[in-house]
């Protein structure tokens, strides 16, 4: 997968295209980077690449001549699909993770100040929110898309590791985690881990992260696939039990 990021501030983002899986992927060629310098097709002397709002206002908005450009310098055909990182946009899911795994080229624009010149939404296949905050710019989150989607390329995760075998991935939280030593400061790993039943291991981590779930996110758990294994133990354990529902497609995907 290309993927164009289209900022003013392409050193902010060093670090985290250059370590760990997302580092991995680059040298693999999985992922192929590209960082684009939105002041670089500014055509002025100096280079500007905002303006004061039209209508009085405190703040600046990023022009669209330099946006326009730039997104026309990168684009491949109709492959190239581009996205607007901003708190206005759709929330971004697991689920539109994966969507965007399928891309071959993503174009991820990061605006800044108040925002963008309106008429750039023109020429953007989607805007993306991360969540409902305000950041100084869309850079954090188009790091975010990246690394989400990047673990998802074929070849990205090791060797036995599957993406699609998360425990989030059918919309429950996690299950808890243990390593050595089975024994920390008297806190004693359950003994069922150690116990070497397969079986038994993979109920109790169901269950552990269907209570996990009722507990901190009851909201995921009325959207979650559950199997009729699950409804028994989440009536054992005192927790609501939503209602079967139709399979759906996109039921599990948070
Ligand atoms: N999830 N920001 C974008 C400037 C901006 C505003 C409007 C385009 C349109 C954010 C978020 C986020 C702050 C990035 C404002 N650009 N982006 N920036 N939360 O807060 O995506």
């Amino acid at each position: 997968m290309r993927v164009d990021v289209l900022t003013l501030f392409p050193e902010m983002f060093a670090g985290p295209l250059d370590h760990s899986i997302v580092g991995r992927a680059r040298q693999r060629g999985i992922l192929d980077v590209r960082l684009v310098n939105i002041r670089d097709f500014a055509t002025d002397k100096h280079r500007i690449v905002d303006d004061t709002p039209y209508g009085g206002g405190p703040g600046m908005v990023l022009k669209p001549e330099p946006l326009f450009a730039a997104v026309e310098a990168v684009r491949t055909g109709p492959e190239t699909h581009v996205i607007l990182m901003d708190p206005q946009g759709e929330p971004f899911t697991q689920k539109r993770a994966w969507e965007l795994a399928e891309k071959s080229h993503l174009v991820l624009v990061c605006g800044h100040y108040e925002g963008v010149d309106e008429r750039v939404r023109t020429i953007v296949d989607e805007e993306l929110s991360i969540g409902d905050y305000v950041l100084t710019g869309g850079e954090l989150p188009a790091m975010v898309v990246l690394d989400a989607v990047c673990r998802l390329l074929p070849g990205a995760l090791g060797e036995a590791a599957s993406a699609r075998q998360d425990s989030f991935e059918d919309g429950l939280l996690d299950h808890p985690h243990y390593t050595r030593p089975a024994v920390f400061r008297s806190m004693a790993v359950p003994e069922v881990l150690l116990s070497g039943h397969h079986e038994e291991i993979r109920r109790w981590r169901r269950r552990e992260a269907l209570r996990r779930t009722w507990l901190r996110r009851p909201d995921l758990l009325a959207r979650a696939r559950l199997t009729e294994e699950d409804r028994r133990w989440l009536a054992e354990m005192g927790a609501p039990v939503p209602p079967a529902q139709a399979a759906s497609e996109d039921a599990g995907e948070v």
